[in-house]
């Protein structure tokens, strides 16, 4: 590959496991009448719960959990420790969404500059503080409760770094963009915690940070249809919530334990995502003595090739080859590369 401006190669900069790259088409396993869901439906009658969606007071199809995974600690970034559940080896496929991260980071560690490209990423505070700044004169901090949902279309150069001591925690979601959105203008839209809307019943508190719950729309735009809700479930209590049939969805819990899916489920605790099989909804119940937090997701799967580079995610390879050699020359896209004072030089010619 020719380095037209820049001695410097992307892979120079991160030497992490996100170095990897990796060709796939989404695949969902078709189990839409699982015996487990008769089962369900006999438990379920001696239940009542709060719902996260109005009309209906069951679910035609209700989703369970299909695959459970650990998020372990791992390095990520430059010293940062990051909880990856979506986008490691055993969860590589949940199309749309290409990666979850758990963060805990203190200063100096961080995530200095770095590209993105195909794709958008949501930043969740769970708490501190997260200072981002791009090579656009885009600059901001997020504290406990807000949110950052960057389009990074054709390309954006930025850092995210933590701004408050001690750990600095959040979630950070990494959602594909369709082949016709990929190389679309970048796009921020940011939520300060008050801008969230919030819904509290029967024991149950939901932040709703995309799509729809208990009749409350999120404000964001996302260009991938997306559902992104926060729940908090105090100890005795239950819901239920719509998903759109056809799409993906997964759980990841952020504190406490729950029992998702089925009432005779074993409860699971934090750190684990839990991939839901097709349905209409799902139901959680917390049976512990402490609070449960868990993050809902749903996204419409794109069925289209996936090529990811770290952090470019193309539709083909040649895309891919087209993304480095951009960066690399700080055109199309990441033009402004060539003035962006950071650890890497894009000087010369061009
Ligand atoms: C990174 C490409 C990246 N997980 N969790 C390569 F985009 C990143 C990266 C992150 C990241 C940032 C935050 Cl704020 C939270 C994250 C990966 O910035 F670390 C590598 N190596
Ligand atoms: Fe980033």
């Amino acid at each position: 590959m020719s380095s037209c401006c820049s001695s410097i190669n992307y892979s120079t900069l991160f030497r992490s496991s996100m170095i990897k790259q990796t060709t796939s088409i989404a695949c969902f396993p078709p189990l839409c009448c699982h015996p487990k869901a008769k089962r369900y439906w006999f438990i379920k009658s001696r239940y009542k719960s709060a719902m996260g969606d109005d009309e209906t007071q069951s679910f035609q199809n209700p989703r369970y959990v299909i695959k459970k995974v650990l998020a372990r600690p791992q390095h990520e970034g430059n010293g940062a420790i990051v909880r990856r559940s979506i986008g490691r080896g055993e969860l590589k496929n949940l199309d749309p969404f290409l990666m979850l991260d758990e963060f805990s980071v203190s200063a100096p560690a961080g995530f200095p500059d770095h590209p993105h490209r195909g794709f958008e990423t949501v930043t969740y505070m769970l708490e501190g503080a997260f200072t981002h700044q791009d090579f656009a004169g885009h600059k901001g901090t997020i504290r406990a409760g807000d949110l950052q949902w960057m389009t990074a279309g054709k390309g954006i150069i930025h850092s995210e770094m933590p701004a408050a001591p001690g750990e600095n925690k959040g979630l950070q979601l990494w959602i594909n963009l369709s082949s016709k959105n990929k190389m679309m203008e970048p796009r921020y839209q940011e939520l300060k915690r008050e801008d969230i809307s919030e819904v509290k019943r029967e024991g149950v508190t939901v932040r709703i940070i995309a799509g729809e719950s208990f009749g409350v729309q999120s404000p964001v735009y996302t260009q991938t249809p997306t559902m992104y809700l926060d729940f908090t479930l105090s100890p005795g209590s239950q819901v239920q919530q719509r998903i759109p049939e056809s799409w993906s969805a997964f759980v990841y819990i952020v504190e406490g334990e729950g029992v998702f899916g089925e009432p005779s489920a074993a409860a699971v605790g934090s750190h684990h995502a839990l991939v839901l099989s097709p349905g209409d909804g799902v139901e959680v119940w917390n049976r512990a003595a402490k609070p449960l937090r868990f993050v809902l997701l749903g996204g419409q799967p794109l069925m289209e090739p996936v090529v990811q580079y770290g952090p470019f995610v193309m539709n083909t390879q040649a895309e891919i080859e087209q993304a480095i050699e951009d960066f690399n020359c700080c055109k199309n896209g990441f033009d402004k590369g060539k003035f962006w004072a950071s650890l890497m030089k894009c000087e010369g010619p061009n």
